[in-house]
């Protein structure tokens, strides 16, 4: 397999003005013209022209009418080379495609009868040949042709004819005149229902908001459509951005390999990012879809208005655009709240990628097949770079930076150093360093900074040295200093944040600051303090790194309960816990005894006793963390076994001590009327199924009642999921029974099946695998879903280490026969379900072996797809 490299990039030798295509659809034979407008991008050159392709047949070539004789082109594994063509002229090309047949879900495919496409990043060369790459922009006009069967016909754009046609058949043209890269062409055709409303820009001009579903789920689409609506005019009123095309369309599939794609003007969506009631979504599924819908809708202007150079690019997208929605569903519900849960998730993911033999950087070096290149370093540290720049700057002035960016750079194809060029050119009074920011973008691992501190109350003064290194990472041995923004705060006995005056300074001083690190140790004096202070440091998480820093437990437990950044109170509380847990990992037993000292429980005690705080920031503090974080905490090699025992532990004696501040909190929490979807009642329930989570390890008669009655009794799927899977853990008769009947009244909701399967995915119980098998031959399950897929066999691998890690090696030859399936039709799919086992160095020798064994073999299995291929070798380098 080639490898491509970012250094190699050169620009295009041809461009595309106009594409016009026509496709007569049918499953098993659709016909595919393309009519290219072309031009060399520099008259007197005399590169051949190249068009990516897939193994499509080609059935005609024409150049301005005629045919292209044989000695003109050259076909090849990867597309066709064409000479000696004018230095401006048309081609026609024709081809025919199988889309039932296509289960890669790549290019132009089937789910359940609707025809509907996947381009991104390099989908399009399977539907035409094309010089496929994101910094060639054309004009589409598209022509869709099909009978009845098929009565709705989209593509990107406007609608500009339609009608019947002679032979019976229907057509629909649209013309999109953005220019675009093909990665965003679309089409859809099937039988579906539209719910859609007119929206008004603020500029005035009216915009038709349209969702398309099957038929039998048009009552599902309220939420969706409400939370479009929302992301227009927020973006609107934050960064001045409008719509620009007629109608807006998203099209719900069952089978998609993502969340979405953000197509110009038709977005294709899994169904799982659409649907929602209260019967069959959680809270969860609701924030879900709202972030979602709006990314998808963000992408428009970062992304398609202004779009990626070359794939190494893709932060530039991808990155600003999870910014852009973490900022919406900011606004739209707690800011607090969001930006733990975006932290969490970058803590136990992305940081692990980082430490890991995938690790790269936000902009990637070189790749094999670039879909392996969605990651949660691309997208999610690449929002935290953003994040930085919002942070030094403030978000009026970073606002500025995007005017600037947008105003400089619609219409083309750009790169991650045109964004951060243009966002700091448009804020020279800043005084950021642009090769040191730019170095957050090319160099990989998570930076560890290391803060300690000497305090001299009765002078006053507290001073604070920070050291700031990052560990080698595979092919960047060395690393340099990077710019931190350090957002603190030094709070008084009564948990105040004193005013804070750094030595040499004048004027009073703000209660909290942001300090630039842009060394690899740096020292910051401060003077004028009331006396003894406690340090509230890297507030919000000012920034993605690793934080070590000498606070001690009671230190910790005063934060939890005091801090004015709800931020660091939720992570006092975790590492409260962490180090909790950590003590029971290094004692010889498993810490025989208690883990949870007085400490710990009176924190917990005070927090589920504590009214005024929100609930829902409460059950995140008070949420253990993951099996997989903890073990990524540890120094040695992890013993899975172990961690799991241990935490359970915790879990249990935490559910015993506390079990009557628990039945209280849960009761208090419990709403009277039936579900809304709000923040307040969806933070009581948070708090309350997290009290659940503890309960369910409660001996007590009066939590295992309540446990089956929420099972049995709940309104919404959110309750009921939350007992449901609690239930699920262990053996037992009745739950078997329970989820028989689950099963009965869901069975035809294959969003709601995902959730049943999940919960069997993940339980403890001995016979787990047992059973998962028998799963794989139920109707309801399917191999080639993707998202059945991610629900049983991805939530037992990365969300049952207790299995999935049995020292048997049992889990682990269950993913390889699930691979070596899966990867034969959908790589996609195969590669992303490797990652578990790519962890392999992290883990005690048996597991090791065990682990390795597996990816040799993989790596020995022929045929091996590019993508599985790239993610074995990775880990096997
Ligand atoms: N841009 C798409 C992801 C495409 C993934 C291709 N393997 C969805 C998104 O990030 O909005
Ligand atoms: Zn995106």
């Amino acid at each position: 397999p080639v490898v491509v490299r970012r250094l190699d990039y050169r620009p295009p030798d041809w461009l595309v003005d106009e594409v016009e295509l026509c496709f007569w659809l049918d499953p098993r034979a659709t016909r595919v013209q393309g009519r290219l407008r072309l031009r060399r991008a520099d008259a007197g050159g005399t590169a051949p022209l190249r068009l990516h392709g897939g193994d499509q047949p080609l059935v005609r070539l024409c150049c301005d009418g005629a045919e292209l004789a044989s000695h003109a082109w050259q076909r090849d594994s990867d597309g066709l080379t064409l000479f000696g063509l004018p230095a401006a002229c048309t081609l026609e090309i024709e081809t025919e495609l199988d889309p039932q047949a296509n289960r890669a879900l790549e290019g132009l495919y089937l789910s359940a009868g609707i025809f509907c496409t996947q381009c991104e990043a390099e989908g399009f060369r399977r539907i035409l040949f094309f010089p496929d790459r994101p910094d060639v922009l054309a004009r589409y006009t598209t022509t869709l042709i099909a009978d009845e069967r098929l009565p709705v016909l989209l593509a990107n754009g406007n609608l500009v004819a339609s009608g019947p046609l002679a032979d019976g058949r229907h057509f629909a043209r649209w013309h999109d005149p953005f220019p675009k890269p093909s990665y965003l062409f679309a089409l859809v055709a099937g039988e579906l229902v539209c719910r859609e409303r007119p929206y008004r820009t603020l500029s005035g001009r009216s915009v038709q908001l349209q969702i398309y579903v099957e038929p039998r789920n048009a009552a599902l689409c309220d939420h969706a459509l409400a939370s479009l609506e929302r992301a227009m005019r927020w973006d609107e009123q934050r960064f001045g951005l409008e719509y620009d095309l007629e109608r807006y369309m998203v099209v719900a599939v069952d089978d998609f390999n993502m969340g979405a794609m953000e197509n110009k003007g038709l977005n294709v969506f899994n169904s799982k990012y659409v649907l929602a009631c209260p019967a069959t979504a959680t809270d969860d599924d609701y924030l879900d879809i709202e972030g979602v819908i709006a990314h998808e809708y963000f992408h428009n202007w970062t992304g398609n208005r202004i779009t990626c150079r070359d794939w190494f690019q893709l932060s530039l997208k991808e990155g600003l655009t999870v910014f852009r929605d973490q900022e919406f569903s900011a606004d739209m519900h707690s800011a607090a709240i969001k930006r733990i849960e975006e932290v969490r998730l970058l803590q136990t993911q992305q940081f692990a990628e980082d430490a890991g033999p995938t690790a790269h950087p936000v902009r990637p070096d070189s790749y094999v097949e670039i879909n392996n290149f969605y990651t949660m370093t691309v997208y999610h540290k690449g929002a935290e770079l953003v994040r930085l720049l919002q942070t030094l700057l403030g978000w009026e002035d970073f606002v500025r930076g995007m005017r600037l960016y947008v105003e400089r750079h619609d219409g083309q194809a750009v790169t991650t150093d045109d964004f951060v060029a243009a966002v700091l050119d448009a804020n020279p009074q800043a005084g950021i360093d642009r090769e040191l920011f730019s170095r957050w973008y090319s160099q990989a691992g998570t930076p560890l900074l290391r803060l300690s501190w000497q305090q001299d109350a009765a002078a006053g003064q507290w001073r604070l040295h920070c050291r700031q290194s990052c560990p080698p990472t595979p092919g960047q041995e060395h690393k340099q200093p990077v710019l931190i923004p350090l957002r603190l705060a030094l709070l008084d006995a009564s948990g105040r944040p004193c005013g804070l005056r750094l030595a040499g300074e004048t004027e009073a001083g703000a209660p909290e600051r942001v300090l630039r690190l842009t060394a690899a140790e740096q020292e910051f004096t401060f003077v004028d303090l009331p006396g003894e202070v406690t340090p509230s440091l890297l507030r919000g998480f000012s920034a993605p790194v690793r934080l070590e820093a000498p606070l001690t437990r009671e230190q910790q437990a005063f934060l939890m309960a005091h801090d004015s950044d709800a931020f660091n109170r939720w992570q006092a509380a975790q590492a409260l816990l962490l180090q909790a847990l950590l003590a029971g990992l290094k004692a010889p037993e498993g810490g025989a005894g208690e883990l949870a000292d007085s400490l710990l429980l009176e924190a917990f005690h005070h927090s589920l006793t504590d009214q005024t705080a929100d609930p829902a920031l409460l059950a995140l503090a008070l949420t253990l963390p993951t099996e997989g974080y903890i073990a990524d905490q540890l120094p040695g090699a992890v013993d899975p076994a172990r961690v799991h025992q241990v935490r359970e532990k915790l879990r249990g004696q935490l559910a015993t001590r506390l079990n009557d501040a628990l039945l209280i909190c849960y009761r208090q929490q419990q709403d009277a009327g039936p579900y809304v979807f709000s923040g307040p009642a969806l933070a009581r329930r948070r708090l309350k199924n997290l009290c659940l989570t503890y309960l369910a390890r409660s001996p007590a008669e009066e939590a295992r009642d309540l446990l089956w009655q929420q099972a049995r009794h709940s309104d919404n799927m959110t309750d009921t999921a939350a007992a449901m899977a609690l239930l699920a853990e262990t053996p037992d008769v009745a739950v078997d029974e329970l989820l028989q009947t689950f099963y009965q009244r869901w069975r035809h909701q294959p969003l709601v099946i995902d959730k049943w399967l999940a919960w069997q995915a993940r339980s403890q119980r001995p016979d787990c695998l047992a059973r998962l098998c028998r799963l794989l031959e139920d109707p309801a399950f399917s191999l080639t879903n993707p998202n059945r897929v991610r629900a049983l066999i991805g939530t037992f691998c990365q969300a049952n280490p207790y299995h999935f890690h049995a020292a048997d090696g049992s889990g682990y030859r269950f993913l390889e026969q699930q691979l070596c399936a899966i990867d034969g039709f959908n790589p996609q799919v195969a590669a992303r379900l490797v990652l578990p086992l790519l962890r392999w160095p992290r883990f005690e020798p048996g597991r090791r072996v065990l682990m390795l064994a597996v990816l040799q073999r993989l790596a020995a299995r022929q045929p091996l797809s590019r993508d599985l291929y790239e993610m074995v070798q990775r880990a096997l380098a």
